[in-house]
Formats: structure tokens, sequence, C-alpha cells
């Protein structure tokens, strides 16, 4: 399944969070410079939903939004809160999902594809993720849930503010159909003007509309417009570039109070996030190890690295470092690693770098002999260990969560 979550009437949310004054107001953001003076140029960059009442709009000419509501209250705006919130909102989501697609500082996708078994109840995760948002920010967002990125983009919209929308699957149609045409991905205003004049208004009437007609009248744009109507789309959720950070994690079979197994899970894991570094040419700086206990409380530390690396050995090292100093001995749940912190190019800074830049090629001869005979050509000894627990494939090992057997 995939979430789309966007914030709700975003900078202007912000501004009534910071000034009681403003709550239950419409306020506009825009109309004022930055020293406070208000200006009659410009346009509205958003509005509270109070101020939307009066038909106004993002783009829309500050002056004619006085025209549309003289009492308005109108605000200068200020980027580094928006940026704030918006990198606290993805910090909420790391704790969901590593399958992140950001769309803009307040919006973005979920995938959560093969964790049905894992999250039972979507709604739940949903409810959660919201919860957290109005904790941490002190502002709604709207969800919508669906099969794919277009349904629950639309599904996010349709409820605002403070909206949460669930599409099953095989209901996409239904809930697309009344909608009017322009709610469409990739119908723009000229599009809107030619499929109304061929009498097509609600999203219902496209999908029912012949399909070979479209193409005939729009060419292969037609035949996607035509799928989409009907509910279909098929575009992945793209991951962020440039990358932030690359985190692997994985769910017991059982919950865990041993430390040696724990730490083998965390040798695998270490392996396949030095893996992508080493992929992506990345180095790390920063490591961070989440753990979740059996009752859903989960913590993160994270430890910051004078040399950046890139091998499975040091990522584990400093994993078990950070593992050992926070467990606090009870049954865990789900284990994880994440690193970010990226430098592009080795900064030699220690006398230790000559060991580490060693160590670098021996795995990347590693990841050499695993893309030609497979990982379990060659691998570490605690690894052997999990053997007995996880079976393998090619590729590593099937465990026991799709976070990690999509690898
Ligand atoms: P949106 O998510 O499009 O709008 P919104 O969050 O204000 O309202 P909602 O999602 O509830 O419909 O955009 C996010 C922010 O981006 C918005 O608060 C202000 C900024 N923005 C502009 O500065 N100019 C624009 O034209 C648009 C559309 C948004
Ligand atoms: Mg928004």
């Amino acid at each position: 399944m995939i979430f789309h979550v966007d914030l709700d009437a975003f900078f202007a949310a912000i501004e009534q969070r910071d000034n009681p004054k403003l709550r239950r107001k419409p306020v506009i953001v825009g109309g004022v410079n930055p020293q406070g003076q208000r200006v009659n140029r410009g346009v509205v960059a958003t509005a509270s939903y109070e101020a939307r009442h009066y038909g106004i709009y993002s783009g829309m000419p500050i002056f004619e939004a006085k025209k549309l509501c003289p009492h308005a209250v109108f605000v200068a705006g200020s980027f580094e809160k928006y940026r704030d919130a918006s990198r606290k909102m993805y910090k909420i989501f790391d704790h969901y999902t590593d399958r992140i697609e950001p769309l803009g500082l307040d919006e973005v996708y979920l995938d959560f594809y093969g964790f049905e078994n894992y999250y039972k109840d979507f709604v739940e995760v949903a409810k959660s993720i919201k919860t957290n948002i109005k904790k941490e920010i002190g502002i709604t967002a709207s969800c919508g849930i669906a099969k794919n990125k277009l349904v629950a983009k639309i599904a996010s919209s349709v409820n605002k503010p403070d909206g949460l929308t669930y599409i099953k699957k095989g209901k996409e149609k239904e809930f697309l159909s009344p909608l009017p045409i322009e709610n469409l991905y990739g119908v723009g205003r000229r599009m809107e003007k030619h499929l109304k004049n061929l009498g097509i208004k609600t999203i219902g009437d496209l999908a029912s509309y012949p399909p070979e007609l479209l193409l005939a009248r729009f060419g292969k744009y037609g035949e996607y417009l035509w799928l989409w109507a009907n509910g279909e789309d098929f575009r992945d959720v793209t991951l962020e570039y440039p990358i932030k950070s690359v985190g692997r994690s994985t769910t017991f079979p059982k919950n865990s109070v041993d430390p040696t197994y724990v730490k083998s899970v965390l040798r695998y894991l270490s392996e396949k996030v030095a893996h992508e570094l080493r992929e992506e040419n990345l180095e790390t700086g920063c490591i961070s190890v989440t753990l979740r206990y059996f009752d859903f409380k989960t913590l993160s530390h994270q430890k910051m690295i004078a040399d950046p690396v890139k091998t499975a050995r040091e990522v584990h090292k400093i994993a078990c470092e950070l593992f050992d100093k926070v467990w606090s001995g009870l049954p865990l749940r789900v284990v994880g690693i994440r690193v970010s912190g990226f430098y592009q190019e080795k900064i030699q800074s220690s006398f230790f770098s000559l060991e580490l830049q060693k160590q670098e090629k021996i795995e990347e001869c590693i990841d050499r002999l695993r893309e030609k005979y497979g990982f379990w050509s060659i691998y570490p000894a605690s690894l052997a260990f999990l053997a007995k627990i996880y079976p393998r494939s090619k590729k590593g090992f099937l465990l026991h969560t799709p976070s990690c057997s999509r690898i």
C-alpha cells in the first residue's frame, strides 16, 4: 500500500501554531515584506482554511485576496520554521518505513508494499503518523492510503484538513468515479477543456470512454489518462536523491534477549548497508541503531565518527558499541541500522585510515565475488550462527520481515 501524507495549509498552520491570536482566523501568508510592512504585490503563498472559505488559494494575487476578505490577517512567513517543521516530519516517517519519496517540504509518498503482514491495520498506522505529526510539529496532516500513488494522492486531498481516507484494493474506480476530471493526475487546464468538450466531466466519464478514441484524439497520453481514470498507476515510489540516509531493519521471528543473536543480525544488516554505501560511492560519518522492544517502545542512538567509513566491519563495530550502551536487557522485537552524514570523498584524517583503507579494499573484493557467485561465496563467521534460524537465498538470508527481504 502507498500513503500520501500532506500537511494542511502548511505555512499558515505554522503561523497559527506560533501565534494564538491567529488561530481560527483567516490567515494569509504573503503580502507583507520582510520588514513587516504590508505590500500589495505578490501572490498568496498559502491561506488558512478559514481564509479558503472566502475563495482564497495559493498563487492568487494579494490584492484580489484582500478584496475577497478584507479582514484577513496577512503575515510574512518564516522559511526557517517551515524547514524545521519539514525535517521533523521526515524524521517521523523514518520510524515507519524506509521507502520514502519526498514531494516537497510538506508532502510525501510512503511505500508500505510488502508490509501487509507486519502492519496489520494501515488505518491505525496512518492515525499514529498523524498523531505524531500533531504532537511533534503541532499542526495537522491529511493522509490518503491506496494501492498506488495516483489514488493515494487524490485520497489525501478529499477530506482535508485533518483527513484520513483509505481506499481498499478494488474500490479505486468507485472512489474516483464521481470526482471532477480536474482532480485527475495529468489533467491540466487545457486538457480539462478538451475533455469537457468531449462531454467528459467526471473521472468516471473518462474511465468509461472508449480508450481507442482517446488514443486517436490525444495519442499515447490519451491511453494513460484512461488508465489513470480507471485507478491504474504503475509508477514506483522513487527514493530520495541525493540519498540522505541508508537503513536496514528487521523484526525477529521471536522476541530476543540474546545479545549474540542480536549482534549477528546487526552484522548482517551492516553487510547490507555497507554494500549499498559502496554501490552509491558514499561514506558515512554517522551511524545509528534503532531498537524496538516487545512493547513497541522504540529508541535510536547515534554516533558521529571522525573518519568516514563504508565497510561492514566498521559499521558493525560501532553498531555493537551503541547496542551495548543502550540495550536495557528487555526483550527486543526489531533491530535496525541507519547510516547518514555522507561524504563523497575520503577525508584522510587519522592514523587509522590505512587500516580502514585495507579493509575497504577487502570488502570491495567481497562485493565482486558476491556479485559473481552470490552472497554466500564469502561471509563472516557470525552469520553462520543465523543460518540455523533464517533460510538462505542467493542474495543473503530471507529475513522475517519484508523491509529486509526486499534488499
Ligand atoms: P501545499 O501542500 O500545496 O498547500 P498547503 O499545505 O498550504 O495546503 P493544503 O495541503 O492543506 O491544501 O503547499 C505547501 C506549502 O508550500 C504551502 O503552505 C505554501 C507553499 N506554497 C507556495 O509558497 N506557493 C504555492 O503556490 C503553493 C501551491 C504552495
Ligand atoms: Mg500541504
